[in-house]
């Protein structure tokens, strides 16, 4: 004997949870988009920059190595490098920028501004601690 299938009842429960389950996801999917993020340290790229009357602004960190390591900004804007230290005791806290002719020990917690001036597209400026060890780029688009 055949036990009779309830398939029809089962497909018909089994499309209820997947339902449910969508929506559900959805749910979650659209609290979690609105909660603030929290700010990325090393994320997306341009996220760093801020154009503030007519010049550019791009603020990385120094502290074991530089954050972003590659920023994205720009070109034929003025454009200030803004590099900021909190409590950096190792060498990214000495920082070079040959293309600059540019060097200096920057206080162990501060922003230092440096001025890079205006960008070519295409154009990549690099920098360096003391040592060479750590380095960050600015990309000029
Ligand atoms: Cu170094």
């Amino acid at each position: 004997m055949k036990k009779p299938e309830k398939k029809s009842g089962n497909e018909a429960s089994k499309l209820i949870s997947i339902g449910l389950t969508v929506v559900l996801l959805f749910a979650i999917g659209y609290i979690v988009m609105r909660s603030p993020s929290p700010k990325t340290q090393s994320g997306a790229p341009a996220s760093n920059t801020e154009i503030k009357d007519g010049i550019q602004y791009v603020t990385i960190d120094a502290k074991g190595g530089y954050s972003p390591r590659i920023s994205e900004v720009k070109a034929g804007i003025p454009t200030k490098l803004i590099v900021k230290t909190n409590g950096t005791y190792d060498c990214s806290s000495s920082i070079v920028i040959n293309a600059l002719n540019y060097r200096k020990i920057l206080p162990q917690t501060g922003e230092t501004e440096i001025d890079i001036g205006t960008g070519k597209a295409g154009d990549t400026l690099q920098g360096l601690c003391g040592m060479g060890m750590y380095n960050f780029q600015i990309k000029f688009n």
